[in-house]
């Protein structure tokens, strides 16, 4: 007869934190949020470390090279998906490791003959507001000029006028040559208070472009996750049929770290892989493997070498595992489980294995209790698809902007395959993802922002200044359905900024 485990399977909303000791001079700005991504054994110090629990989910609507760029900038990492050919999901890696922070490529050029209504339309379409003039309006045409929406008047001048009529020529263009470094290119802008270099090669060619905001950013962030040559690190996401293939070409291209994408990663497919890189690349490899949600699967792919080990089936916001096959776990209750054998195989065995907990947090407080729980990091699809550098365009409905997000057991994310020669075509019988629009939030650093000082916040309620040692301290107790009432403000009228308030006399003179 099957077991029956004698517990139901929980979430994280079914959990709060109880505050521990905050002492004196704890600060939220002080806290810690490095993390291990590769076992660590004994006092050495893990091969890969992030800045920032978080990694995007290995999605063809969330982790494109722009996402990744951007999460790298801020400390976590982005896993490039693989539901696509080999050769473009190596491009996208590459555009990563090549990113030269602070250098953009420009993605509005005009000519010097447009209209300056057609340069408007441009401006309009991209939101940006400096134009470079090339030969052929191109990012990598020969440069002629700038302009900018402070060199005409729109309800002034005539737009059918030219481009060549309001721009700064070259001739007084201050810019840099390519080559130039982040550092003399900002010294650039501050002696000539510019707000925006252009670099131009020797050919006079368009290379790239640095903003002062930029600069401002970067100063802002000083988390970015770079490896040992100052690029930013990425990851990306690998499957059990093509590896042979797709491993080589993801490691020439610079994938910092590899990990198997599949909802049932307790299989012989996953440590056949495992052994294969192994075999190939010994300890250069980083290898993440999963999902899985008990401790016989945590074990069985640790024993097979994996670096770390993703947690969760069925969780997702787009996923339909459960009810189209009737597996998984409640994450909370797989998470425990898990991170419980992994601090027991620590004993054991003095390698401590990285934990992920992947899909199905809702919000910022879900974060927060799954690193409580004992997860080294967590993976996000549906927080990271909400933003704008996310790979799906805007859409408007009835007003709001959203941004598609689909899963990647959809017929949609495996159509890829009709188009690939790398793999047999497999048929899908079921879908175990759907299609689905998810509210625009704005840009992954000001999401994450807001997230991370929660989670400091919090890891200074618990009296810890490291992500360990909240672990450690962390007691959560379970709540009932009435203290979840209790919880919310549904007690209280709440006034909202649009709303009119009728005739009660508050807000009234
Ligand atoms: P979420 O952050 O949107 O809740 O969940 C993202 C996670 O859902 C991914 O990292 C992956 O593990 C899982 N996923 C992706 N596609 C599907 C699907 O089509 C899925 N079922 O479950």
């Amino acid at each position: 007869m099957a077991t029956i485990i004698d517990d139901v399977s929980r979430t994280f909303s079914e959990y709060l934190l109880i505050p521990r000791l905050t002492r004196k001079g704890q600060t939220a700005e002080g806290v810690d949020l490095k993390t291990p991504v590769s076992a660590v054994r004994g006092n050495h110090a893990p091969g890969f470390l992030m800045n920032v629990p978080i990694v995007s989910a290995c999605m063809q609507s969330v982790s494109g090279s722009r996402l990744s760029i951007a999460l790298a900038r801020q400390g976590g990492l982005g896993f490039i998906f693989c539901s696509q050919s080999v050769a473009s999901q190596a491009e996208m890696v590459r555009q990563v490791k090549s990113h030269k922070a602070g250098f953009v490529q420009s993605d509005t050029n005009a000519t010097s003959d447009m209209t300056l209504d057609e340069v408007i339309r441009l401006m309009k379409e991209s939101g940006h507001s400096t134009v470079p003039v090339t030969d052929d309006g191109t990012s990598s045409g020969k440069l002629v000029g700038i302009i900018t929406d402070k060199d005409f008047w729109q309800y002034e001048d005539d737009l059918s006028r030219r481009v060549s009529q309001h721009m700064t020529p070259l001739t007084d263009v201050i810019f840099g040559p390519d080559g130039i470094s982040l550092r003399e290119a900002n010294q650039l802008l501050h002696q000539h208070k510019k707000e925006c270099l252009p670099i131009v090669d020797e050919q006079g060619n368009l290379t790239a472009l640095v903003f002062k905001k930029d600069y401002e950013d970067h100063r802002r962030h000083p988390q970015e996750l770079l490896d040992e040559s100052k690029r930013l690190c990425v990851g990306a996401g690998i499957n059990t049929h093509d590896y042979e293939e797709r491993v080589p070409a993801l490691m020439d291209a610079g994938a910092d770290v590899l990990c198997f994408d599949a909802s049932d990663g307790f299989t012989e497919f996953q440590a056949e892989g495992i052994a294969w890189m192994r075999s190939r690349y010994g300890d250069d490899v980083v290898i993440g493997a999963g999902n899985v949600v008990s401790a016989e699967g945590f074990d069985y792919l640790v024993e097979r070498g994996a670096d770390f080990i993703k947690v969760g089936i069925g969780g997702g916001s787009i996923c339909i595992t459960r009810e189209q096959k009737g597996i998984g776990r409640g994450q909370a209750s797989a998470l425990l489980e898990v991170a419980a054998r992994r601090d027991a195989y620590h004993e054991e065995t003095g390698r401590y294995i990285p934990i992920c907990s992947d899909g199905g947090l809702a919000n910022d407080t879900q974060i927060v209790v799954a690193l409580a729980m004992g997860a080294d990091f967590v993976m996000m699809g549906r927080y990271f698809a909400m933003t704008e550098e996310s790979p799906t365009p805007k859409t408007s409905i009835n007003g709001q902007i959203y941004k598609p997000y689909w899963g990647e057991g959809t017929r949609r994310a495996q159509n890829w395959q009709r188009y690939s020669d790398a793999m047999e075509t497999r048929k899908l019988i079921f879908e175990e993802g759907v299609d689905a629009y998810v509210p625009f939030v704005g840009p992954v650093s000001e999401v994450l922002e807001t997230t991370l000082y929660k989670l400091r916040s919090t890891m200074v309620n618990i009296g810890s200044d490291t992500l360990s040692e909240f672990r450690e301290r962390a007691i959560l107790t379970k709540v009932s359905e009435q203290s979840v009432v209790e919880a919310g403000t549904g007690s209280v009228f709440k006034f909202n900024s649009n709303a009119e308030v009728e005739s009660s006399g508050w807000g009234q003179a």
